[in-house]
């Protein structure tokens, strides 16, 4: 067998005992030049210790939660026959000196190096090491490296070893993102295994892009264990708008605006409609429709979607209507509802209505919304916080009307009240902005007249 050699931890600036939180290798295990051999994790950073030439472990010195320093041996070494006998290979397997040379500063670790906040630092050259910055042990003109992670990667570092950044910058996964369970919150490979699979679920979708929610993990419970269950797949539709509601939820800032609108005259006018046209199902929805499209062109900002720093004001008005299938909720758009008739939206409310619960709606035709009305005026209740439909700005909800006592300056009269819920992105619309657009609704609703205006 081969004289053994030992690997020392190499230079590693002002850093002194610092814990082993990793060991990577056992005895046996064939190394090349550069392969970790155990991960250190200082105050600011992680850093693996590299084996300073090809060889195989003969014996690993260092547990987990040793704390090393500059020439701490981390491991016992029999050199490669090759590298054994090349002298280059003898010097790098002496113990790590300081050396007197002026070290050259590593671009990895400078802190002028300064790369865009949260990613990781991408190896100079090469294909991607697992250690970065790498700390060449063996070789005892390297220049000191210093890991000041706050200067490579200002703000949340977080924690995880070399091999993990490594497996998390191949897979393109930003581990600010990324919760750690492991002992001190360090993120391990299942942590990032964990993370894909939940964004690609959908449920990792308010984790990103948003300028990451720092949420913990779901929880994970044996409900069998409280009784009996059943458990039952979701749908495709579930699936899809439940990804789409929880986007919207976490990064669209929400505010309801709630209101009474008196639709006493209008429920008379409804019932005079429904009776002289009777093969038409004239519901308060229409009514909703043709209020809406009024405060739209009233309000433009409510008819406009956020590009970046840009607002985008449509010139059309088109009104998604939520729609309560077997499988889960859809929103249909009725196009230029500015251009059709209360008959023809009530008209094509049903048609759409029904095309929806017969699984027959086109991707088509549920583009190019603009506002959205969520109703459950057929249901009941007094009131609900809707989700906005994004990129839309904002979502009208309708609850069952009732009968109320409106004190009308003499005495208090009977009146139908309306309650109207207006969830709005409060990056666009301000709350008197949306106060303004429900009092014009109740407007519009209390005097239908107030249309032709
Ligand atoms: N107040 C009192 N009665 C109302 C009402 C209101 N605000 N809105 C509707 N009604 C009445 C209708 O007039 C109709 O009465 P009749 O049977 O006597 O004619 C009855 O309630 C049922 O109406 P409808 O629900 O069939 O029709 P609609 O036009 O009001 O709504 C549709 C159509 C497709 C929007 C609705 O069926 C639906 O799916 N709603 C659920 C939407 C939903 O789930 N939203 C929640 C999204 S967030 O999870």
């Amino acid at each position: 067998m081969a004289e053994l050699k030992e690997a020392r931890v190499p230079d590693i600036g002002d850093d002194k005992d610092v814990p082993v939180i990793e060991v990577l290798v056992k005895p046996g295990d064939t190394v090349s030049k550069d392969q970790g051999l155990v991960t250190l994790e200082s105050d600011k950073a992680t850093m693996e210790v590299p084996a300073p030439f090809d060889g195989v472990v003969r014996e690993v010195k260092v547990k987990v939660g040793d704390e090393l320093s500059e020439g701490s041996v981390v491991a016992l070494i029999e050199p490669a026959a090759e590298a054994a006998d090349k002298p280059s290979a003898k010097a790098e397997a002496k113990p790590a000196q300081k050396t007197e040379e002026k070290p050259e500063p590593r671009a990895e670790a400078a802190p002028e190096a300064k790369p865009e906040p949260k990613s990781e630092p991408e190896p100079k050259s090469g294909p991607a090491q697992p250690s970065t910055p790498a700390m060449n042990a063996g070789n005892p003109h390297s220049p000191p490296v210093t890991f000041d992670a706050e200067a490579l990667m200002p703000g949340k570092v977080p924690h995880a070893s070399p091999a993990v950044r490594l497996f998390a910058r191949e897979l393109g996964v930003d581990l600010g993102q990324v919760s750690g369970s492991a002992r001190g919150g360090r993120i391990s490979k299942e942590d990032v295994q964990a993370y894909v699979k939940s964004v690609m679920a959908g449920g990792g979708a308010a984790r990103t892009g948003g300028g990451g929610l720092d949420l913990i993990p779901w929880p994970k419970v044996d409900f069998a264990k409280f009784g009996e269950v059943e458990r039952k797949p979701l749908s495709r539709i579930q699936k899809l708008s439940g990804a789409n509601l929880a986007r919207n939820w976490a990064m669209i800032p929400h505010v309801t605006q709630f209101e009474d609108a008196d639709i006493t005259e209008m429920e008379a006018f409804r019932k005079r409609l429904g009776e002289e046209n009777k093969d038409t199902k004239v519901t308060p929805l229409v009514f909703l429709i043709k209020a809406a499209v009024a405060g739209l062109k009233k309000f433009p900002a409510f008819n406009a979607s956020l590009d970046g720093d840009e607002l985008v004001l449509k010139q059309y008005f088109n009104i998604g209507i939520a729609v309560d299938t077997p499988d889960g909720l859809v929103v249909p758009v009725i196009r230029d509802a500015d251009r059709k008739g209360l008959l023809d939206l009530a008209r094509e409310l049903g048609e759409i209505s029904a095309k929806a619960r017969d699984k027959k709606l086109s991707s088509a035709d549920m583009q190019g919304g603009c506002f959205s009305i969520s109703s459950l005026g057929g249901i009941g209740g007094t009131a609900f916080t809707p989700i906005i439909n994004a990129p839309e700005v904002a979502i009208l909800g309708v609850s069952r009307s009732a009968m109320k006592p409106v004190w009308n300056g003499k005495e208090f009269a009977p009146r139908l009240m309306l309650p109207l819920s207006l969830s709005y992105d409060h990056r666009v619309i301000d709350g008197a902005a949306a106060a303004r657009f429900t009092s014009y609704l109740s407007q519009v609703l209390g005097d239908l007249r107030r249309l032709l205006l």
